[in-house]
Order: structure tokens, then C-alpha cells, then sequence
């Protein structure tokens, strides 16, 4: 594990091969390899020196998904939170853990971030003051990538949250590829007025500028399979929702940092999250929630 000399941030390496790379500004996972590939896709103007969230990669979205709604506690927070937009803290590595990904060992390494009430901007704590603690845990396998959030209210009143990490998943050609594991479940179209339909679909293909919020998914993987071969299984932990978003051609073209133009045929966001409604935590109680990805390069 290295801390980089400007300490903007950490990577890990397995004895196997496996690398991970987190900016400490949103500990957003900039890359992730496996196989010998990259499996994140990250915009090549991506801006990477905190003064704006990173394009790619897997943003952390929290305490809002969206746009926040008015006449709430979120309302004058900007799209998809502070979180993804703040510096975090590195709070070290732990080699022992053992859990969803492997059995402990140096076949894994997890990697904690912290973001703090007390390290907020001003500006984030004016518009949102509740007294709450993040935990971010990347923990790279052999055989997968984990991220987990715990969420801890560290006051004495209640505030409500949601959250959703961002994951721009690379892959060689969209047109080829099919998200699988969502037939029937109620999404939000948000292409199309935000009208809400079933997706009756065993493998959604994207065709052009997608982007709905698929609510409460019984089975926790949803999997990304290209020219149908399995690419990547994304495994929802206490999580029961999930985006997926590809701005496809008018849109990239209309996003700054969005580079290589033509860069939407070589990602596709698969989000997991709880953005159908808000967590409630009481003083003192936690929440926890994330990802498993499997990749198959
Ligand atoms: O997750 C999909 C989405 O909400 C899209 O609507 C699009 O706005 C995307 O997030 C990217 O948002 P950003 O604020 O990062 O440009």
C-alpha cells in the first residue's frame, strides 16, 4: 500500500497483481485492475486536483442521489451530495480482514476513508448540519473489489440520507453489451419524463441515452455481460437499488469533462444504492451498506 508524496492518493498492489488507486478527494476509486485490465473507466479530463468530482471511476454519492427535492433538509446541497466533492482522510489498510472477498492474508487488503462533520467545508456544513461520520472501505481480492459505507449519526438528531456509488464500469463496446438480473422490476425512466415502467427485459441493451433507477431489485447481482461472455457481477450489500446510465452521444458531447467523445461506447454505470425514499438514523445509530464487483476479464 503507498500514500502518493502529494498525499491526493493511496494505491494498492496484491502479490498476484491486482491494483486499486483512490483519490483521497471523494475516495473515488479512479482504477481498479484485474486480469491485467482496467475495469473502471474514467474521463480523460477527468479533473483530478479536488476542485471538482472525478468523472469515472466510482463516485461516492451521499447524502442525496439527484438533484435534492425541495423543502427538504437536503435542498440546498448540490447535485449527488457532498460526499463524492469533499477530501477525505486515508485511516489506513488492514491485511487480516476476512470476509466477502477472501479469507484474510495478503490475498486481500482493505483501505479505510473518513469524512467527518468536523472536515466538511463550511459551505457543506451551512447546508446540511447534522453531526455524522463516513467510513469508506475499499477492500481489493484476488477475485473482486468491495466498497462498503457505514454511515454513523454522531449527534442527537435524527437526519435522513441516501447514498449510491457511482461505478463507470469500462467496456469494449456498449452496443454489445446486456445488463441482466432486472426483468420486472419497476424503474424510473429518466430519459423518458421520469415515467415509472417494469422492466420486462431479461438483458436491457442500451441503444442510446440511458438512465433509470431500477427500485427495490429482489436478487442483490445485477451482471454486465458483453458479446455474451460474463464481464462483471455487481453484488448489492444491504443495498436495494440500482442506476443504469449511459449518456450515450448528444449527452457526452454535452458533458465538459467527458473525454474522449466517443468515450460512451467504452463504459456503462451500473450504480447500487438506496435512493427509492431516505434512510433514517436516529443519534448514535449506523447504517451500512455497498458493493461487491466480480470481474471476468
Ligand atoms: O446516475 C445517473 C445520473 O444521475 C444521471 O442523471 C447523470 O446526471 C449522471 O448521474 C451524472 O451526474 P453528474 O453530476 O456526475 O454529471
Amino acid at each position: 500500500v503507498n500514500l502518493s508524496d502529494d498525499n491526493s492518493r493511496v494505491t494498492a498492489t496484491l502479490p498476484t497483481g491486482e491494483s486499486v488507486e483512490i483519490l483521497l478527494h471523494g475516495a473515488t476509486v479512479i482504477s481498479w485492475k484485474s486480469g491485467g485490465v482496467e475495469n473502471l473507466w474514467l474521463s480523460e479530463k477527468a479533473v483530478l486536483d479536488g476542485s471538482k468530482p472525478v468523472r469515472g471511476g466510482i463516485p461516492v454519492v451521499f447524502p442525496v442521489f439527484g438533484g435534492p427535492p425541495a423543502n427538504h433538509a437536503t435542498s440546498t446541497l448540490p447535485s449527488h451530495g457532498f460526499a463524492r466533492n469533499s477530501r477525505w482522510e486515508y485511516l489506513g489498510k488492514s491485511t487480516s480482514e476476512s470476509g466477502a472477498l477472501s479469507k484474510g492474508g495478503d490475498d486481500c487488503v482493505k483501505l479505510d476513508f473518513g469524512l467527518y462533520t468536523a472536515t466538511l467545508s463550511e459551505e457543506a456544513k451551512k447546508a446540511w448540519p447534522y453531526d455524522f461520520g463516513l467510513v469508506y472501505s475499499v477492500t481489493l481480492g484476488k477475485d473482486g473489489l468491495q466498497t462498503m459505507l457505514n454511515v454513523r449519526n454522531e449527534g442527537k438528531v435524527a437526519f435522513e440520507f441516501q447514498m449510491l456509488l457511482h461505478s463507470y464500469f469500462r467496456v469494449k463496446d456498449v452496443s454489445k453489451v446486456a445488463v441482466k438480473g432486472l426483468t420486472g422490476v419497476t424503474y424510473i425512466d429518466k430519459v423518458l419524463n421520469a415515467q415509472i415502467a417494469t422492466e420486462s427485459n431479461p438483458a436491457v441493451r442500451i441503444t442510446g441515452e440511458t438512465d433509470r433507477v431500477y427500485q427495490s431489485i429482489p436478487q442483490d447481482t445485477t451482471s454486465i455481460v458483453e458479446a455474451d461472455q460474463p464481464r462483471y457481477d455487481v453484488v448489492r450489500d444491504n443495498l436495494e437499488d440500482s442506476v443504469v446510465w449511459n449518456p450515450w452521444k448528444e449527452k457526452a458531447a454535452s458533458i465538459g469533462d467527458f473525454e474522449p467523445k466517443n468515450g460512451y461506447i467504452n463504459m456503462i454505470c451500473v450504480e447500487v444504492g438506496s435512493v427509492k425514499g431516505w434512510q433514517k438514523l436516529d443519534g448514535g445509530e449506523t447504517f451500512e451498506g455497498g458493493q461487491i464487483i466480480r470481474s471476468s476479464p
